[in-house]
């Protein structure tokens, strides 16, 4: 069933506590964490704890959590006191996802190059 946990998704483990990950930040309906490859000195990522492939279907099936998902990078960046930062969906292989749960990257602490690679 749509949004449901599955059982071979990393993500959905981390949810549950079944995988440890550093969590920075819990609502009812999101989890942060701290990102296990930073790619800057703050590189978290906040995720939704209802399954969904990626943001587009997690905004089509549940607008609201994907909201919810919106505020919460904010509020990592206020709490990670970033002046400059940069929310990513990587969506789809050739944009570089790998992991098939719908998660934004919080990324700052350093300068941020525009094109990204
Ligand atoms: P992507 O946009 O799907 O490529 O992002 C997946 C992220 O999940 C990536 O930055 C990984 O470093 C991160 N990650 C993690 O934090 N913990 C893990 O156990 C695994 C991936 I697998």
């Amino acid at each position: 069933m749509a949004g449901e946990p599955q059982d071979d998704c990393l993500f959905c483990k981390i949810v549950a506590g079944h995988i440890p990950a550093t969590i920075v930040r819990e609502t009812e309906t999101t989890v942060a964490f701290q990102d296990i490859n930073p790619q800057a000195p703050t590189h978290v990522l906040v995720i939704p704890r209802v399954h969904y492939g990626d943001i587009a279907s997690l905004a089509v099936a549940e607008p609201a959590v994907a909201a919810d998902l919106l505020h919460e990078a904010g509020e990592v960046a206020v709490q990670e006191k970033l002046e400059s930062y940069r929310v990513v969906f990587n969506t789809g292989s050739g944009a570089g996802q790998t992991v098939w749960h719908a998660h934004a990257h919080v990324l700052g602490g350093r300068g941020l190059q525009w094109p990204p690679g």
